[in-house]
């Protein structure tokens, strides 16, 4: 039987066993009651790990972010994102339909914004321009290839918004890769920001939700918006139950995946590929194959054939994502078909 490596993102990973037992065992109620207590275990739990005061229970990293959006902001606000950052560039313009905020958008050194620049396009108080509500940060950087924002570029950013009086919300769905691959706290991550959203359901193997977390006050109104936007759930405790082993059990076995990550990506440099081995920091690999004359679409046909599944970002540009589905011995797989197909 052929091999099967599913490369196309963290996302695809699927519940461990004891996550499935997990939700069979479950305490449930009805969460928009607030009784559910597997939901408020898990609620408290992110709270507590990320020293925030409290945590709202989310499907998707995607409501997590434009909650956050939502509930900072008024209509007609601007926010400061990153030109390639997740809430800007694959939220279906939410932002824009949902928040109803401008965004302006900065281009960061490999996703990462610097406080300098952050200053230069905050809005004066001025009746013809908007206010800016709020800078958003990516940790880790999807699109720039899974890189992790630096502690000091966190704490000028921070400094910055307090003066300004500004809120950060940090779009954390792969905090936890930023966190093992800086060899940090994730409460020390998270305490650069007012907001931070988590996923649960990426590199830490939950089959859904995400968590959004800060303020008490901050909570409590995210959860109206919530409930507009459909996300009020019901006997969620099914779900928070795999959520609750995802955060107890998951999250140090994401070194693996990033020492995965480490072994493609010198492979491929070796194989002549294109790639930036400083971005290669946790568990995405971002390279480019126009050096060896093949279309990403046409590499990723080619791969197919060998049971690899990878997604293009860009005309020569392939992102490879590692996870727990994938061990040593399929990261070996890959390097020797990559091999053959550049020789073929
Ligand atoms: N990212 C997905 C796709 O949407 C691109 C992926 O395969 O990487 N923030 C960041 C930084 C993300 O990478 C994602 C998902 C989200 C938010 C949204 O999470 P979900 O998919 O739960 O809405």
């Amino acid at each position: 039987m052929m091999r099967l490596v599913d490369l196309r993102s963290d996302t695809v990973t699927l519940p461990t066993s004891q996550m499935r037992q997990a939700m069979y065992q479950a305490e449930v109620g009805d969460d928009v009651y607030g009784e559910d207590s597997t939901v408020i275990q898990l609620e408290n739990l992110g709270a507590e790990m990320t020293g925030k005061e409290a945590a709202l229970f989310v499907p998707s990293g995607t409501m997590g972010n434009q909650l956050a959006v939502m509930t900072h902001c008024q209509r007609g606000d601007e926010v400061i994102c990153e030109t390639d950052s997740h809430i800007f560039f694959y939220e279906v313009a939410g932002l824009a339909y949902l928040a109803g905020v401008q965004a302006r958008t900065l281009t960061g050194n490999k996703g990462i914004l610097s406080a300098e620049a952050i200053e230069q396009v905050i809005r004066p108080s001025d009746i013809h321009q908007p206010r800016t509500a709020l800078i958003c940060l990516e940790n880790t950087h999807n699109r720039a290839g899974g890189t992790c924002y630096p502690i000091t570029d966190l704490r000028a950013i921070q400094r910055l918004a307090q003066s300004r009086a500004i809120p950060i919300h940090i779009d954390g769905a792969r905090l936890f890769n930023a966190a093992i691959a800086q060899k940090k706290n994730v409460k020390e991550l998270a305490s650069y920001c007012d907001t931070v959203s988590l996923c649960l359901s990426k590199g830490l193997g939950a089959p859904i939700g995400s968590l959004l977390l800060g303020s008490k006050t901050f909570i409590v109104n995210a959860r109206r918006y919530r409930k507009l936007l459909g996300g009020g759930m019901r006997q969620a405790g099914i779900i928070a139950a795999a959520g609750l082993i995802s955060l107890t059990q998951q999250v140090d076995r994401l070194e693996q995946d990033h020492l995965n990550a480490k072994q493609l990506a010198s492979a491929l440099a070796n194989l002549g590929l294109i790639i930036d081995l400083d971005t290669v920091q946790t568990n995405i690999v971002l390279f480019d194959v126009s050096s060896v004359g093949i279309h990403a679409q046409n590499m990723l046909a080619s791969l197919r054939e060998f049971g690899i599944k990878a997604n293009a970002f860009g005309e020569y540009k392939i992102r490879f994502v590692t996870h727990y589905g994938i061990t040593k011995p399929d990261i070996e797989y890959v390097i020797n078909v990559l091999a053959k197909i550049i020789k073929g």
